[in-house]
């Protein structure tokens, strides 16, 4: 059944999460952890819904490390750890933060954490997107920080990770109403800058966009299906992966995500969970 599905997806990515979280600390390799975390995801019988997201300090979103890179957490970063899992199409979206060796961003990194609590205290079949993002607005702003107004959390869909309905982190006033079996993630923003993030440099991260003949262009829209995939995902399947890459660039074929970042110098928390909602209330997967 489907809502099966997205129970089991949401703890396969919430003991990832909670694994990964344990995992990271100061020397420790990006790619090795985005590799084991990924391993362990499908060990536990799922498919990665998308790369694991390991984004760093103003990086908010879309960056995860390259398959020959041998960067390392350093002492003062602010890790946004952010994954998924796939169970027969049913999605799970989560991520947590965590600050290595030090505590400058703890009460950066609780304004997203308690902006989520807050949120997903306002889901209820009926309640308007908009009302959930003024209740993430207002707890960031509490901390003294500002949301990430052009990010947003977003419906999730069999197979598609970012599907129609986007949740804002603040109000924008639509009038979108939840509805029973909705599926969702909420995922607040934190920050010390002015809130606007922009893309600008590739994150290793693609998506397929369209069907090709090409052998080794088949073997990436297999991979990918249609979720996001990561140069590490290429690399393990395809042995000139740098060459088809740039290969399917000139043909269009595929849609490189930049890395989302604030300003230089500003710093980003990040807090997200899945939810399915029923007739009597969110049940939240990824807890
Ligand atoms: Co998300």
């Amino acid at each position: 059944m489907e809502f099966d599905d997205y129970v089991q997806a949401g703890k396969i990515a919430s003991r990832a999460r909670k694994e990964g979280y344990a995992m990271i600390e100061e020397g420790l390799e990006l790619r090795k952890l985005a590799d084991y975390i990924e391993e362990s995801i499908r060990k536990d019988g799922a498919n990665i819904a998308f790369p694991v997201n390991l984004s760093i300090n103003n990086e908010a979103a879309h960056f995860t490390p390259a398959p020959d890179t041998d960067l390392k957490f350093q002492q003062g970063d602010l890790v946004k750890l952010d994954l998924g899992a796939e169970v027969n199409g049913s999605l799970a979206d989560t991520a947590v933060t965590k600050e290595v060796s030090t505590d400058k961003w703890t009460n950066l990194i609780n304004a997203s954490r308690e902006a989520t609590e807050n949120a997903i205290k306002k889901v209820k079949v009926g309640a308007l997107t908009s009302e959930i993002g003024r209740e993430v607005e207002a707890t960031i702003r509490r901390y003294g920080y500002n949301p990430i107004y052009n990010l947003t959390g977003h419906t999730l869909e069999k197979y598609v990770l970012h599907a129609g309905t986007s949740f804002p982190n603040y109000d924008d006033g639509s009038r979108v109403k939840l509805y029973p079996g909705m599926t969702f993630a909420i995922e607040p923003f934190a920050t010390t800058g002015k809130g606007r993030v922009k893309g600008l440099e590739f994150g290793n991260i693609m998506l397929c966009l369209k069907e090709d003949s090409d052998e080794s262009l088949k073997i990436l829209r297999k991979v990918s299906r249609s979720l996001p995939f990561s140069m590490r995902d290429a690399a393990r399947s395809l042995k000139n992966y740098d060459l088809v890459i740039k290969e399917a660039q000139k043909k269009k074929f595929l849609y490189f995500y930049p890395v989302l970042k604030e300003n230089k110098g500003e710093m980003v928390a990040q807090t997200e969970h899945s939810i399915y909602l029923r007739e009597d209330g969110p049940v939240i997967t990824t807890l």
